[in-house]
């Protein structure tokens, strides 16, 4: 998390330039490499990312289950949002929602499931959370750490966010 400000300035430039681009998909699935995170955390394999109109929905694949945070960054077009999700290899994983500033949002059935036989973890936002669902295209992004702290993998490759995902 420590390179999450200059995420946010990355992104908003990013940002800037797709919203030029016409929309495409409600749904986004894209794949990353396997081995590419580093300092123990979480490697990212893939992800799908579903606007549709009553939630917001991450899907992420890893490679195996190890203990860190995900945090699946994002935005409406008006607003940041991340989802934190600390996974603790117990039954305590927990997940929150803050805004970009890290203001907690309160969030009524923000849900997170860890699915053990895949190593699969599904994110899941009411759309009654962002802007009182009053939003259009999203954009994300994946971030992993280790044990530490330490920045581990992102997705997409390459440190970008996806493109703008229409809702649904
Ligand atoms: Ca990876």
């Amino acid at each position: 998390m420590r390179r999450f400000q200059a995420i946010i300035a990355a992104g908003l430039t990013l940002g800037l330039v797709a919203l030029a681009a016409p929309a495409q998909a409600e749904s986004l699935t894209f794949t990353d490499p396997l081995g590419d995170n580093e300092y123990g955390g979480l490697d990212i394999t893939g992800a799908t990312m579903k606007n549709e109109q009553h939630a917001f929905t991450g899907k992420i694949t890893f490679a195996s289950n190890v203990k860190g945070h995900v945090y699946l960054v994002f935005r409406t077009g008006t607003a940041w949002e991340l989802i934190v999700y600390h996974n603790r290899l117990a039954r305590k994983d927990s997940a929150y929602l803050i805004d970009g500033f890290s203001r907690p949002v309160p969030c009524d059935g923000l849900s997170h499931v860890w699915h053990t036989a895949t190593d699969a973890l599904t994110l899941r936002v009411p759309s009654s959370c962002l802007n009182e669902g009053t939003y259009g295209d999203i954009e994300a992004r994946i971030l992993t750490d280790g044990p530490y702290g330490d920045d581990s993998d992102h997705a997409p490759d390459g440190g970008g966010f996806t493109p703008w995902i229409p809702r649904g």
